[in-house]
């Protein structure tokens, strides 16, 4: 009795040291989505980054496609408290699509198709830390979970990870988006529970 007590209490620790504060962990995949599901062709989809002078850098699906793309598994967490740890990806990183753009700004607001907008600092998507994502669990991204492609910001809570994303415009100042107008904290750190401002 006591061994199966250890075993299960080792078991619920190591768990536990990936769960920022305040959330749970939850196994299946629920869809937080502020309005209706966008369907978007690959043939009309597009994605551009604009700095502060010179044209957009952009990509069409084929273009897109053809970049470095890269496996992530990480764990995501939502600020509405469900976290899933694990999860699979697979994208293309920030680092090789800002590889092809000169900026001296700071922050980025990404843009998606739907409206939906929300601010990061540039700092927290360089660096091996940010994918724009096509495949979730080895299968094209469902639309309802962002497909055909969506940002991934896994240290941010999962709100910042647009779903439908077009495009990102760099901006000398930070400016709130769509969640951040509404409460949600500019920043999102799920380990210093930046959830609301
Ligand atoms: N375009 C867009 N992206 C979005 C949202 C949204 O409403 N629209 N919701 C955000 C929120 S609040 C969360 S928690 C995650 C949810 O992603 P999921 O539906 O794939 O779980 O997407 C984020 N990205
Ligand atoms: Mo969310």
């Amino acid at each position: 009795m006591a061994v199966i007590s250890r075993g299960f209490g080792s078991r619920r620790r190591e768990s536990d040291a990936n769960l920022p504060p305040g959330q749970y962990l939850t196994t299946d995949f629920p869809v937080l989505s502020a309005g209706p599901t966008p369907r978007i062709d690959t043939g009309e989809w597009s994605f551009s980054i604009r700095p502060e002078s010179g044209a957009p850098v952009a990509w069409n699906w084929e273009q897109f496609m053809a970049l470095p793309s890269e496996d992530v598994s990480t764990d995501i967490h939502c600020v509405t408290r469900w976290s899933k740890l694990g999860t699979s990806w697979r994208g293309v990183s920030l680092d090789t699509l800002f590889a092809a753009v000169t900026t001296d700004f700071a922050y980025a607001m990404v843009h998606c198709y739907g409206g939906y907008t929300t601010n990061v600092p540039l700092a927290d998507l360089l660096g091996g830390k940010a994918w724009i994502a096509y495949e979730f669990g080895g299968s094209p991204l469902d639309p309802e979970h962002g497909g055909p492609a969506r940002l991934l910001v896994p240290h941010l809570y999962f709100w910042k990870s647009a779903k439908w994303v077009r495009g990102i415009v760099l901006q000398e100042r930070d400016e709130p988006g769509f969640w951040e107008q509404n409460g949600y904290h500019l920043h999102g750190d799920p380990w210093t529970e930046e959830r609301y401002w």
